[in-house]
């Protein structure tokens, strides 16, 4: 709670002047990196990764060092500039409170820059000078663009020279242990790694800010002093006198002396909606802006704070908790639909009734702890519709022996036969579970193998395939099995995700009476059926993946898998969808936006 507080008034320029000032240090270099520290790397956030795993020739830290020398060399070119005043222009783009860090590196690194970065040279020599990459003993060296015709030997060993003339370390370096950037990584894994609100006064799970696991992902609390009032309660005293289950609707006509609620909500089959989930459901989505060099502004990074306080995740523009409007044009694009708006158009006493308990880099074993900050209260709340959506990070998890880690068909039946204990004892009567089978990714890689990545679009010398064996050289994929150059592997993966897939279908037909909260169905992946009738259409697979990381759906495909979810409830347990409720046009006029979000 206290370190949740100190991130978020340092963030948003409060007065706690000392951490404000170690935050400001170098944060730069960890904040642009960090889709590559803490998300490409797949998220660690769940903590379900084996404690043996470490990412080999030094992992995240190469790869953040080879995005960031890369950005500078083509600013540097498409603004004829040197890579001084290139790396001043990255700096001059980053909201107030970043750009101190990041003069901060521009002035330790700036001496050599002119002789380290030249135009025979890559971002690859120079990274593994510095050296943010290494070759540990057994490994094969990792490259993210093809040698320098003059050699990569030649090339590493004549910017060593260079730094040794200045007096720099030639150690090992880890981003995240150099002075004054360690508390800031601490702080970033620190949001991360936390799945309840940092602001939550009365402990109900329900906040008032929106980031920090706040409203972009729970319904906004209408008090939060009083934790038998939030989102999704069974009014108390039917709200004669104000509102208990923050759905804006509380008070009585004056004409009959009978509560709103009871008129206009009593006996409608209210409910809410709750994804337990991993970063497809959080909506993971890294902003190609950042990463491609014609795109970088001041306005892309505008939303800095914001977007790393939400884990670089989108929940108020997903396919089950998306609501409200795009208030972040310059970094995500497309168009918003979800379970949740579909619930509450259904029936608008279902207002804001929404949890977004999805972490990236969740798999079924993560799930066992993030499952406890669910908040419903079986007897004091209404029912919930809850979605159990681990869609990869279960065939995700291997490393360089891809199957070894992988969850087994046993471990699968385990663990969410205890996730569906558990939801038996907090989810009231009546409510719903969807399982959601894992996705078949093949699909991303024969949609993108060939394409160019926004790294790579200022000299169209970057692929996808590049990137995949980058990562897996560095042993930071986010998923080894599907990002993957062999066929082999892939097809391997395919195998497991199809097995586990089958646990939860046969999970929802022989467990069916096992529990007395909810009913369970199954449904396969709906990524697959979305991109296949996007094609249908006559859309391109990719134009619904995530550019940056080739691996999520975008917003455009959040929108879609919404709508088939949706269907696929309708046809095959529409009672879990409650009813449709014929006061909505009665609520609206009388209620308006309901207190909106
Ligand atoms: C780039 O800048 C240099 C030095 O300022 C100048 O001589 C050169 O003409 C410029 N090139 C282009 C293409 O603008
Ligand atoms: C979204 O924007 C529209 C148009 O500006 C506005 O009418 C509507 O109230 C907004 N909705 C929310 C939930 O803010
Ligand atoms: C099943 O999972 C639970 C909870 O993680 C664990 O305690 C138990 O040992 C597991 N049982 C088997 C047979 O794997
Ligand atoms: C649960 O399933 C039974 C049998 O299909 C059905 O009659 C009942 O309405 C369902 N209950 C809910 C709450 O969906
Ligand atoms: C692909 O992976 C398989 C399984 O690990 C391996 O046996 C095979 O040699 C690999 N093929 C290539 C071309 O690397
Ligand atoms: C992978 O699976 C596909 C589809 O089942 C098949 O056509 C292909 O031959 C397989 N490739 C390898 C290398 O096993
Ligand atoms: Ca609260
Ligand atoms: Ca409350
Ligand atoms: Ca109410």
């Amino acid at each position: 709670m206290t370190r949740y507080w100190t991130v978020y008034i340092t963030i948003h320029g409060g007065s706690i002047g000392q951490n404000t000032a170690n935050m400001g240090r170098e944060l730069t270099l960890c904040v642009i990196v960090l889709g590559v520290l803490c998300c490409l790397s797949g998220g660690a956030a769940s903590g379900s990764r084996g404690s043996g795993y470490r990412a080999i020739n030094g992992g995240s830290n190469c790869a953040a060092c080879t995005v960031v020398i890369s950005l500078v060399e083509q600013l540097s070119e498409i603004y004829n500039e040197t890579t001084v005043q290139a790396l001043d222009r990255l700096c001059s783009f980053l909201p107030t409170n970043f750009q101190n860090a990041c003069k901060a590196f521009a002035g330790f690194v700036g001496p050599i820059l002119p002789e380290i970065i030249t135009k025979e040279e890559n971002s690859d020599t120079i990274c593994h000078a510095l050296p943010f990459c290494y070759t540990e003993p057994g490994h094969q060296r990792c490259q993210a663009y093809p040698s320098p015709s003059t050699g990569f030997e030649f090339g590493v060993r004549k910017r060593r020279e260079v730094m040794r003339q200045h007096g720099l370390s030639l150690e090992k370096a880890d981003i995240c242990n150099l002075p004054g950037i360690k508390e800031i990584c601490d702080y970033i894994d620190n949001i991360f790694d936390n799945h309840d609100p940092g602001v939550d006064i009365d402990k109900d799970g329900f906040s008032t800010v929106e980031t920090l696991r706040g409203t972009s992902w729970r319904g906004r609390d209408c008090d939060d002093g009083n934790g038998d009032k939030h989102a999704g309660a069974r009014p108390i005293m039917n709200d004669i006198a104000d509102d208990s289950n923050c759905n804006g609707i509380y008070g009585s006509d004056p004409t009959t002396g009978k509560t709103y609620e009871e008129v206009l909500c009593g006996g409608t089959e209210q409910r809410g909606i709750a994804v337990l989930g991993d970063s497809i459901s959080a909506h993971f989505h890294l902003p190609e802006e950042w990463m491609d060099a014609r795109k970088l502004s001041i306005e892309v990074f505008k939303h800095l704070p914001f977007i790393l306080e939400n884990e670089i995740d989108w929940p108020q523009m997903s396919s089950a908790t998306g609501h409200g409007n795009n208030s972040w044009p310059e970094v995500i694009q497309g168009p918003i639909d979800s379970l949740y708006l579909r619930l509450a158009a259904r029936n608008r006493c279902n207002h804001r009734d929404y949890q977004n308990i999805a972490v990236n880099g969740a798999d079924s074993h993560g799930m066992l702890g993030i499952q406890k900050s669910l908040s419903r209260d079986p007897a004091k709340d209404q029912p919930l519709l809850t979605l159990y959506a681990l869609v990869g990070n279960d065939v995700c998890n291997g490393h360089e022996d891809t199957f070894a880690d992988m969850t087994t068909p046993a471990q699968m039946r385990n663990n969410t036969m205890t996730t569906l204990r558990y939801l038996d004892k907090v989810l009231p009567m009546k409510s719903h579970v969807l399982l959601i089978g894992l996705a078949d990714a093949r699909i991303l890689y024969n949609s993108l193998h060939n394409r160019i990545h926004p790294l790579g679009r200022y000299r169209n010398d970057f692929t996808y395939s590049m990137l995949y064996d980058f990562l897996n050289c560095l042993d930071v994929s986010p998923c080894r099995g599907w990002l993957q150059t062999n066929e082999t592997i892939r097809n391997m993966t395919a195998v497991r995700a199809a097995e586990l897939s089958n646990v939860l279908k046969d999970i929802a037909t022989t467990e069916k009476s096992a529990f007395s909260a909810f009913n369970i169905t199954y449904m396969d992946c709906p990524f697959e059926q979305v991109l296949n009738e996007w094609k249908k259409q006559g859309g391109e697979p990719w134009q619904l993946i995530e550019p940056i990381d080739g691996f999520h759906a975008n917003q455009q495909g959040q929108a879609l898998i919404a709508g088939a979810i949706w269907e696929d409830i309708l046809q095959t347990s529409p009672a879990a969808l409650g009813q449709l409720n014929r006061n909505n046009a009665v609520i609206q006029k009388i209620f308006g936006n309901q207190g909106g979000y």
